[in-house]
């Protein structure tokens, strides 16, 4: 580690350690207390270089973890030449700074890391306001540099200031600095919100589309590579509302979709990251069908699937169809939760191992029903002039029987009930 500054707080393709701290009462994985870090250090890009896990009854005031295991992970940090160091617990920006100093690099805390993955996993105006004011609130006071930054953004009549020296004038000038930015992102947010209410989705329309959601460790990339091997990236632009990682998922016979890796669901969120939270993942659920991975060997799956359920609701996400995929049954053969679930959701639950590649064909095949959905022959004239109609059904119907005629096409169509929808919003009048 050379540059101990907290000038910014990424770690993407960085080799970091990672450090629980078990406090009594804690609600980590008894037999993985840091599954959740590892996962999230994962999506952050981030590669595992070593692992740490400490029991405590308090937390060190000066360290958290205290002096002799800060010593410990100093050595490891220069034995394994680590960029960065990761709590899974939340250290007070004076512990960061005590812990920083002994190991001569980058420590984040648990909050940082969320943080840092909702940044990068942001794309609408409206995620991009809530991560930063999110960051503004919690990171930025912990940056050395925060007031270089914020004075960049805020500029104007506080150009220069930042220059005026170290202390408790600087102090000052980071608050006004930060309470400047605060009133302007919340005004925005304000803003957007309210042309969002009048705004229609305007995703892609040319493909069918799934989005897998879950809590972290479910399962979700094991089973989006799994799913989608061999399967080019989508094009950004085209998938630009989709945001997140988007690949083609072939599922035979000439079926294709688009399948996304969302931000994923975190354990005890802490409160300050609920909105930032809540924006990226509305953006990356406008999808045609969501695939609700859930971890069937993790104890709390039950609470965590009412958890999602509860904030695709709230985010308004409640359209599209729903397929709950019970992963890793191979570390569970007979579990009797899964069988509850699945009669408490019929026909909406499938069992599968990621890993395995047990009970892959049967998703496949439940994707291609939902995909279809309630199919229906249909004739229609579409005028040529009707350009985005007629590629629409070019792409996302089953053509039939086509006769071109002077200025219009002729269509008999086998088409889902969803597309139908989707063809009246693109202003086509069918007679039923
Ligand atoms: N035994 C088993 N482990 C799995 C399965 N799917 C994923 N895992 C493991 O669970 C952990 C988290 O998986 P990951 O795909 O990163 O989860 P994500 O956070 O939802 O993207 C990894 O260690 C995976 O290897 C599965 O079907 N069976
Ligand atoms: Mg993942």
């Amino acid at each position: 580690m050379s540059n101990p500054a907290r000038e910014e707080l990424t770690v993407a393709r960085e080799r970091v350690i990672l450090v629980a701290c078990l406090l009594p009462g804690n609600q980590a994985n008894p037999h993985d207390p840091l599954d959740e870090l590892r996962a999230l250090a994962g999506t952050a890009g981030a590669s595992v270089a070593d692992e740490v896990i400490q029991q405590r009854d308090r937390p060190d005031p000066a360290t958290y973890i205290g002096s002799g295991k800060v010593l410990e992970i100093a050595e490891q940090v220069r034995a394994l030449a680590a960029q960065a160091v990761i709590f899974d617990n939340d250290l007070s920006p004076r512990q960061i700074a005590n812990i920083e100093e002994q190991v001569q690099g980058k420590v984040l805390d648990r909050s940082e890391l969320i943080l840092d993955i909702f940044a990068s996993r942001a794309q609408t105006t409206e995620a991009k306001l809530q991560v930063e004011l999110a960051q503004l609130e919690y990171t930025y006071p912990r940056l050395r540099a925060m007031w270089s930054h914020l004075e960049r953004i805020v500029g104007g009549g506080m150009a220069g200031i930042g220059t005026r020296g170290p202390g408790e004038q600087q102090l000052e000038i980071d608050r006004r600095l930060a309470q400047a930015r605060t009133t302007q992102l919340k005004r925005q947010i304000k803003e957007v919100q309210a042309r969002k209410a009048r705004e229609v989705s305007a995703r892609s329309i040319d493909f069918f589309t799934v989005g897998l959601v879950g809590y972290t460790n479910a399962g979700k990339s094991t089973l989006f590579n799994t799913l989608t091997a061999g399967g080019a990236y989508a094009d950004d632009k085209l998938f630009a509302t989709l945001s997140t990682r988007t690949k083609a998922w072939s599922l035979g016979g000439g079926d294709q979709v688009m399948l996304s890796d969302t931000v994923g669901f975190i354990r005890d969120l802490p409160h300050h990251l609920v909105a930032s939270f809540r924006a990226t993942l509305e953006e990356a659920v406008r999808c045609d069908l969501l695939l609700i991975v859930l971890d069937v060997a993790e104890v709390r799956c039950r609470q965590q699937l009412g958890t999602v359920f509860d904030t695709l609701q709230q985010i308004g996400a409640t359209q599209q169809g729903r397929l709950i995929v019970l992963n890793k049954v191979d570390k569970v053969p007979n579990n009797a939760e899964m069988l509850v679930l699945a009669s408490e959701f019929p026909g909406k639950t499938v069992a599968v191992s990621a890993r395995t590649g047990r009970g892959i064909d049967e998703l496949v095949e439940r994707v291609r029903q939902a995909m279809r959905g309630q199919m229906r022959e249909l004739t229609l004239r579409l005028p040529l002039a009707q350009g985005k109609a007629v590629h629409f059904l070019e792409t996302r119907a089953e053509v039939l029987d086509r006769q071109y005629e002077t200025d219009a096409v002729a269509y008999r169509v086998r088409i889902g009930q969803r597309q139908i929808q989707q063809l009246k919003a693109l202003g086509v009048r069918l007679e039923e």
